[in-house]
């Protein structure tokens, strides 16, 4: 299929037609730019919310909640889940896994666990390029579940409109996701699995770490256990309010062009470093011997590589 046609179906929210797009980005598929193209003209249209937090802390199951809640008003949803640990993989209970088959039959929702199998610019430029598929064919609201555990994942959620940071109870867990660098992502927390011990600490140790930021949007903080739907309305609400907040204050442009700015400063970076080893590898060794002879100082063997890759785009 040519990537007109196959961009065609994607519009016409034709589901497979969405996942061989998706499974071409995670290809990172010869056809890829052409589609990309194609489909370009038809994205932006979504509300994306990213779900991050550590593998096990109910991501997918609040997820599943959600995509129960968006439906309820009628909006057409799209997930991503980028979780090795995830349910939509087949990773985990089956009472989960049946609920997301009800999803499966209802054509205003399209979900889908993704990996990068060979796209050069790995899980961050992937993911935005499935976003736009997912926008494409009609997604009014995406949610993109990623386990918060390394620099990638954390940069994929921050690429969303509004992220919400799943913690649960549990002395350390919000220092852990301090640690992991997610407390300054936060437009929302969700302390999940409130069923259990030690919820209130954490609620208490999240606000006293909010406390000391002097960001002008301030998190709310949600206690919720996905498992009984308890919570969900709560953080649905959290997440509208986070979206009215953007809105009046016209702040979703910039935030969308900061992170369209990453992704293009991203892409030119992926190239370049391709066309180092694969048109300049044979200097780069070179250089590296004289480097290390002391011939040559490494900012004049970069200054070298750099003008060796100058000509052609
Ligand atoms: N006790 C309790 N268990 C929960 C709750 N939410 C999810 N779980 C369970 O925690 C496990 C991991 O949930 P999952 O959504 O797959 O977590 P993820 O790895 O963050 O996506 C599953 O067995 C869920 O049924 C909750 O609120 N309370
Ligand atoms: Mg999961």
């Amino acid at each position: 299929v040519d990537a007109d046609t196959l961009a065609q179906r994607v519009f016409e929210g034709d589901k497979r037609a969405t996942a061989r797009a998706i499974s071409l980005v995670e290809d990172g598929a010869p056809g890829l730019t052409s589609l990309m193209r194609a489909l370009h003209p038809r994205t932006g249209g979504s509300y994306s919310i990213g779900v991050t937090g550590a593998p096990g802390a109910g991501k997918s199951t609040l997820t599943e909640r959600l995509v129960t809640r968006a439906r309820s008003e009628g909006h057409s949803v799209g997930v991503l889940a980028i979780d090795p640990t995830s349910p939509f993989s087949g990773g985990a209970l089956l009472g989960d896994r049946v609920r997301m088959q009800n999803h499966a039959t209802d054509p205003g929702v399209f979900i889908r666990s993704m990996a990068t199998r060979g796209h050069l610019g790995g899980l961050s430029l992937a993911a935005p390029e499935a976003v736009r598929v997912l926008e494409a064919s009609g997604a009014e609201i995406v949610i993109i579940e990623t386990v918060g555990v390394g620099q990638a994942e954390v940069d994929i959620t921050d690429a969303c409109d509004s992220t919400i940071v799943v913690v649960t109870p549990g002395w350390g867990d919000a220092v852990q996701a301090a640690k992991a660098g997610l407390m300054e992502i936060a437009d929302t927390f969700v302390v999940n699995k409130a069923d259990r011990e030690g919820t209130r600490d954490t609620v208490r140790q999240l606000q006293a770490m909010l406390d000391m930021s002097d960001a002008q949007w301030r998190p709310e903080i949600i206690a919720a256990v996905a498992i009984r739907n308890e919570g969900v309305e709560d953080l649905w609400r959290a997440i509208e309010k986070h979206r009215a907040y953007q809105e009046e204050k016209g702040l979703l442009p910039e935030r969308r062009r900061g992170r369209v700015r990453r992704e293009l400063a991203d892409i030119v970076q992926e190239r370049y470093r391709h066309r180092l080893f694969a048109e300049a590898g044979d200097l780069l060794e070179r250089l590296t011997g004289e480097v290390c002879d002391l011939d040559l100082d490494p900012y004049e063997a970069a200054a070298r590589l750099t003008a060796a890759l100058a000509p052609s785009g």
